[in-house]
């Protein structure tokens, strides 16, 4: 086992969403338009939410295979894993942090073999998110002690819709390659 994986449920959102969709169906059901200000469309919200439906409608993610390669020096390590997403929605992965590092930014890996920093990763729905060596990664800056293979840190997943996911990420040797 490398890392723990978790599973998570999205937060619940705000009913802005739902509300729209069931406006929608109260206007096609009722006949009322936005212009004789239906009231009953809050209530058809509440009920089309409880059906379970929507539920799925959201991303739902899964972080594996979450790995430090033991750095040369005690400057920058680099971190690698994978966020899968069973879900319909796409969500962002939007910032990362760790128990041995003051500052984990995420890289992405250019055409020209150089990297910089951006923003935030995309996790397409029913698709993945994959930072591995020579691409995409996560650049641990500000090293509270150097990683050495054998030891596990931890980073901390933050994403724009779904909760928070902490993973235990294995220091490997530097020669170490994923199988996958
Ligand atoms: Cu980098």
């Amino acid at each position: 086992m490398t890392s723990r994986t978790a599973p998570t449920r999205p937060r619940p959102r705000t009913g802005r969403v739902r509300f729209h969709t069931g406006a929608a169906v109260a206007a096609l059901l009722l006949g009322c338009t936005v212009l004789t200000g239906c009231s009953s469309a809050s209530s058809a919200s509440t009920s089309s939410s409880s059906t379970g439906a929507v539920a799925y409608d959201e991303p739902v993610l899964k972080v594996s295979g979450a790995y430090v390669r033991q750095p040369v020096t005690a400057d920058m390590a680099a971190g690698y894993l994978t966020v899968t997403n069973t879900g319909r929605q796409p969500d962002k992965l939007t910032g990362v942090s760790s128990d041995i590092a003051d500052m984990v930014t995420m890289h992405r890996t250019t055409a020209a073999h150089q990297m910089e920093p951006v923003k935030a990763f995309t996790i397409p729905a029913g698709g993945t998110l994959v930072l591995r060596t020579g691409g995409n990664h996560l650049m641990l800056m500000g090293l509270k002690k150097k990683p050495t293979a054998g030891q596990t840190v931890t980073f901390r997943l933050r994403f724009a819709q779904s909760d928070a996911i902490t993973v235990r990420a294995p220091v490997e040797p530097t020669t170490y390659q994923p199988s996958n």
